[in-house]
């Protein structure tokens, strides 16, 4: 029977029922009532979980290094989730299929929940319905979750800096750190992996990393950088091991709540713009204001005195 009754399809995904919890993903992902209906019920039941952040270049082996990680979670005895992030940019080059070839060694595994998300009309874009599902995942028990996302595009860039630990994946080679600088990922690296490392230019990569390193204000945390040789498995415990020292760092620091307060915070404002955003495109497409809107054109008033008359009489 198929139903979208969030109380049920909590219930049920709790009880370890796949199509239950991803019918849950998938009313976030569009916004629908329903879907605003999970992202509360599952609010409070999600505190256990851990995020984790995985971003770069396109093609720096995100998705390798996430699959790797996976099967230390596991060898660990723990389950996790994995969202891997679409997005509706020219850069997802047939990624998602690449995803599922590469994850295709968890298929199988009841501890191992994958998913891709893109936009589908969520109120507040992905920046709000990623962190919706990634709760919804924890409510449901797992324990870690994962997020990859290209390391290129604001919101891409937003969404993996709201981790509770932020991996940031470049590749050996003249300049690839200087380009993740330039995205803004040197800010957000909780840990660096030079993912490749079997490539001419490691030594490099991380002299570049250093500096810059040296140059950021850090935030109480110096990020370790790690060599991964992802397709081998190679580093792949070390990078385990650093996330898991950075999540020591921030749990008993007091950063991982103090991070989780922020994101909150601007889950709100961003919900709260997208609100009033649609509130002022619907008003505007009323008759209310066009004698406001035809002054405008015509050179009576401009806008800036347009928008004054049209908040004041909401
Ligand atoms: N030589 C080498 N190739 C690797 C390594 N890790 C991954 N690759 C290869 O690099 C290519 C891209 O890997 P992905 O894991 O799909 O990279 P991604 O960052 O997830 O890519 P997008 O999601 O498309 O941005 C694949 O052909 C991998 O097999 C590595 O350590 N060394
Ligand atoms: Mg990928």
């Amino acid at each position: 029977m198929k139903t979208n009754d969030p109380e049920i399809l909590f219930a049920q995904a709790c009880k370890g029922d796949r199509v239950s919890l991803a019918r849950m993903i998938s009313l976030i992902e569009r916004g629908t009532d329903e879907g605003d209906e999970i992202a509360k019920l599952t609010f409070t039941a999600s505190s256990h979980s851990y995020t984790v952040g995985i971003t770069g270049a396109p093609g720096a082996g995100k998705s390798t290094l996430t699959s790797a990680l996976v099967e230390v979670i596991r060898k660990n005895g723990q389950d996790v989730a994995v969202i891997a992030i679409d997005p509706s940019s020219p850069f997802s080059g047939g990624a998602i299929l690449g995803d599922r070839v590469r994850m295709q060694d968890h298929a199988l595994d009841s501890g191992v929940y994958i998913r891709s998300m893109a936009t589908r009309g969520h109120l507040g874009g992905l920046a709000v319905a990623v962190p919706e599902a990634s709760r919804a995942l924890g409510a449901v028990g797992f324990g870690n979750v994962i997020i990859e996302t290209v390391g290129v595009g604001q919101v891409e860039v937003e969404i993996a800096e709201e981790a509770d630990t932020t991996v940031v994946v470049v590749n050996p080679g003249w300049g690839d750190a200087v380009q993740a600088n330039k995205a803004g990922l040197m800010e957000i690296a909780d840990v660096f992996v030079i993912n490749k490392a079997d490539r001419p230019g490691v030594r490099e990569t991380r002299r570049d990393l250093e500096m810059m390193l040296d140059m950021t204000a850090l935030k109480g945390h110096r990020p370790s950088i790690i060599e991964t040789v992802a397709h081998e498995k190679k580093g792949i415990t070390q990078t385990y091991a650093a996330i898991a020292e950075h999540r020591s760092f921030a749990t008993s620091s007091g950063l991982a709540a103090s991070r989780r307060a922020a994101r909150l915070e601007k889950e709100l404002s961003r919900i709260l713009q997208a609100i009033i955003a649609k509130h002022v495109a619907q008003s505007l497409a009323t008759e209310r204001f066009s004698k406001v809107r035809s002054d405008m054109t015509r050179g009576l008033i401009d806008p800036r005195s347009a928008a004054r008359i049209i908040v004041e009489n909401q």
